[in-house]
């Protein structure tokens, strides 16, 4: 595998961890909790590159790095809107494969499925017996999800409360996200902070980081006004990690740009041309101005082959390995498997503390 040189371009930027809860984190030492990281990504299609390099990538470093840090296949958060069962099955498997051939290292980390582990549903259960429901109806996800819904899913309303369990189960102390899941995450340190002050210290202070430096959200190929995402109807709309070189040159001729033919990068007034000058400065590690001096000479016509190039180069190595893992559905399995194990173990010690601090389970 080729990947180290694709990933070492990016050690060198920084994350950074905020407090949500307090405007002075408090110092993990000084409350004894150990460092924990927990991230999950719902399998509700083919990972792209917003999500490589918006999340999955932080992932691998901090692996790398030597955390402690524990990833799931949040398929429970995927259902929260409808999914067809056998493209949500197979969805399941091409997601775990494509976070193993993005360098997710299962011997570093624990990487599980989350429906696998039961206790998940049984924490939220207790949380969402200290939430409430106008707090929940303020988060700007759920208004933005449910503003064009005639019947809501009661599942759509309630799922930041299974994200704080996702959490909290873990007792994790820190969070890596994007911009928009901040409120969650502080949804979570209100919950912990409630269970803590009716039940008695159980559960750390929890901080979201957030990337100081990079693009936080790709945007759409097809409608600059929109992030990419993985269920976007329009599958010309992101690039997936595992398309095939001639896709991806077709994808990128079909962004849509302006009617300006320089490449110049202007992320508010032309939102389309900087998505592409972003992709290639998120491949090469060059900053956006140099990606347009670079390419000062051509159109944005011809721009986009290049940008389609620098992201077929930069893919090759990951689509190899997806393409090598998925013929192996058995293996993806027992990785699944051996980490749900794993999971379960803490999780259960964690239950088992609530239980008891609840009072739902016999006195001895
Ligand atoms: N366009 C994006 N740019 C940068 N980062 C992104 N992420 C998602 N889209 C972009 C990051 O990827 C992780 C995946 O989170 P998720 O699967 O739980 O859901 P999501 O954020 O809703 O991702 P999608 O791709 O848009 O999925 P659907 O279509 O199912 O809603 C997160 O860390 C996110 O920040």
């Amino acid at each position: 595998m080729h990947r180290s040189s694709f990933c070492t371009k990016f050690l060198k930027r920084k994350l950074s961890s905020s407090s949500i809860s307090s405007s002075k984190p408090i110092p993990n030492e000084t409350i004894g909790a150990k460092k924990r990281i927990f991230s999950g990504i719902q399998p509700t299609g083919s990972l792209h590159i917003g999500n490589y390099f918006g999340a999955v990538r932080r992932w691998k470093e901090l692996q790398d790095e030597g955390e402690d840090v524990i990833f799931s296949v949040v398929d429970l958060h995927s259902i929260t809107l409808r999914q067809e069962p056998k493209e949500l099955s197979r969805n399941i498997l091409n997601c775990t494969a494509s976070l193993l051939a993005s360098g997710i290292n299962a011997e570093k980390c624990i990487l599980f499925l989350q429906s696998s582990v039961s206790r998940h549903a049984e924490l939220s259960w207790v949380l969402a017996c200290l939430a409430t429901m106008p707090r929940l109806g303020h988060l700007p996800q759920y208004k933005e999800k449910s503003v064009s819904m005639k019947e809501i899913p009661l599942g759509l309303f309630i799922y930041p409360v299974l994200q704080s369990a996702d959490i909290m189960l873990y007792k994790a102390t820190h969070v890596p996200v994007g911009e928009d899941q901040l409120q969650h995450i502080q949804l979570a340190q209100h919950l912990g902070n409630t269970f803590n002050a009716r039940y008695g210290h159980t559960f750390p202070p929890i901080k979201a980081m957030v990337e100081e430096s990079g693009v936080a959200r790709l945007r759409s190929l097809r409608n600059p006004e929109k992030k990419m995402s993985k269920s976007d109807p329009d599958p010309k709309s992101r690039i997936s990690l595992v398309d095939e070189p001639k896709v991806i040159v077709e994808k990128c001729k079909k962004a849509i740009t302006d009617f300006t033919s320089e490449v110049t990068y202007d992320p508010e007034g032309r939102r389309g041309v900087a998505t592409l000058i972003d992709l290639v400065s998120l491949c090469t590690g060059k900053p956006p101005h140099q990606v347009c001096s670079e390419n000062s000479d051509i159109d944005t016509g011809k721009f986009k082959l290049r940008v389609a190039d620098v992201l077929i180069e930069t893919l090759k190595p990951i689509r190899e390995e997806y393409n090598r893992l998925v013929k192996d559905p058995s293996h993806i399995k027992s990785v699944l498997d051996n980490g749900a194990e794993r999971a379960h173990s803490i999780a259960d010690k964690t239950w088992s503390e609530v239980r008891k601090k609840v009072g739902i389970t016999l006195q001895k």
